[in-house]
């Protein structure tokens, strides 16, 4: 019998190839990580949970869908996610699932710590259990620094203390400890992203970055009027995410676990991020921004802004796009699909089936 060669390779290639997981592929890092480990020739397995309405569209955006395999779990069910560690038996897991609005946390803290802190150690127990070799990175944050003491350069490294916040930043504090436990109790290779916030063209839309870029994008093309914030004085170090997953990817390359901060080094406020916005279109943000006192937190970190000197250092990895050029990034991205909208093109974004923060409650 002769031997079928394109078969052959087919096998040759996924044995070949590393098999990636990845919790919260629906999010806005899930989806540009499944981009960028396609890209290099991983298997890339992805995490969703059974929702009432698909959410697919940032997948789509990328024009990934058909090319990630999908398998339900919930993250704070062990029984479900042991089932998925059996089946793909990853090289590689990224548990970037999680309730990840901090405003939310404070209206639903009890959710907030069993999703983005509790099922750290779901995750973790699992692959004790069913493949102890893989790698793991846990998506930690900034806010886990919170209102803490800055280094002699005015920023905040691996060495500051933890003093969260909020209710979202003390379980991602308690997952960033749960997976250094697990790494020095039973020598896996776990780590914990510092990561600053990072936005981009699939940032949720009740981020305030997206929630500029999408609310500008509206008022140029006349489908609304104002643009309604909180805290226009915060202070955050805002980068490219497609950037901040190739990190997230590298610090699981090194030849052993270590825990980064990934940043840009730069804070600016929410102040000048409506000011260049709306500068972008040629409009002047006074004449649309209105603050609303129910948008601001019960409590908010007044300034993050990191040092990624040891990720520089180590993994080689550095910040590419200003903020200048994010807010372009955005603002662009947003004035395109709306208008391709209005023109009755399918365009997949999540935006027209938004509901304002006017009409639901909550910051
Ligand atoms: P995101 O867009 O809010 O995505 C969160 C993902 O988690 C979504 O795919 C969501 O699924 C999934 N998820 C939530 N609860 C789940 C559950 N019980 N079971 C299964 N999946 C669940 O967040 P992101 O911006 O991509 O951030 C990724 C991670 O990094 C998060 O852990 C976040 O806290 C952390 N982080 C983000 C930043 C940032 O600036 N972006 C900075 C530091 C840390 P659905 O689509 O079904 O809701
Ligand atoms: O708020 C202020 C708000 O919700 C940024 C998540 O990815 O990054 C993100 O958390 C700042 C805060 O992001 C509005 O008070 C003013 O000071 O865009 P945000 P976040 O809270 O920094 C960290 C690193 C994460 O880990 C999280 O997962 O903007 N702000 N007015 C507002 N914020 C929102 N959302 N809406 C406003 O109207």
């Amino acid at each position: 019998m002769g031997l079928n060669w394109g078969f052959t390779l087919n096998i040759l290639v996924s044995l070949l190839s590393m098999i990636a997981l990845i919790t919260g592929i629906t999010g806005q890092d899930g989806a540009w990580l499944a981009k960028f480990l396609l890209d290099r020739g991983y298997e890339v397995w992805g995490v969703y949970r059974r929702l009432s309405t698909p959410n697919f569209w940032r997948l789509q955006a990328l024009g990934i869908t058909e090319k990630v395999k999908l398998v339900q779990a919930d993250i704070t069910d062990l029984a479900s996610v042991v089932e998925v560690l059996r089946r793909v038996q990853p090289d590689e897991v990224y548990h970037l699932a999680a309730q990840s609005h901090v405003a939310a946390s404070f209206d639903m803290p009890l959710a907030t710590l069993r999703e983005s802190g509790m099922a750290v150690a779901v995750l973790l127990e699992g692959l004790r259990k069913v493949k102890r070799d893989a790698k793991f990175y846990f998506a930690g944050s900034s806010e886990m620094f919170g209102n803490t003491s800055f280094n002699s350069r005015g920023k905040i490294d691996e060495s500051c203390l933890f003093r969260p916040a909020s209710p979202y930043a003390a379980a991602k504090a308690l997952g960033c400890y749960l997976a250094r436990v697990y790494r020095e109790a039973y020598g896996m290779f776990s780590v914990c992203g510092m990561l600053f916030n990072h936005e981009s063209e699939l940032r949720g839309l009740e981020f305030v970055t997206r929630k500029v870029s999408n609310a500008v994008a509206q008022i140029k093309l006349g489908l609304r009027k104002e643009l309604r914030l909180g805290n226009l004085e915060a202070r955050r170090d805002w980068g490219y995410a497609p950037e901040y997953v190739e990190a997230m990817w590298l610090i699981l390359q090194q030849e052993g676990p270590d825990d980064y901060v990934i940043a840009t080094g730069e804070a600016h406020s929410v102040r000048e991020l409506a000011e260049l916005a709306f500068a972008e279109v040629g409009l002047d943000w006074r004449d649309y921004v209105v603050v609303d006192e129910a948008l601001k937190r019960p409590r908010d970190v007044d300034v993050l802004v990191g040092d990624y000197s040891k990720a520089e250092r180590e993994l080689g990895w550095r910040p590419r796009t200003s903020f200048r050029e994010l807010v372009r990034i955005m603002v662009r991205a947003d004035l395109d699909r709306w208008s391709r909208w209005l023109k009755g093109e399918p365009v997949p974004f999540d935006a027209p089936f938004y509901v304002e923060s006017s009409i639901v409650s909550g910051r």
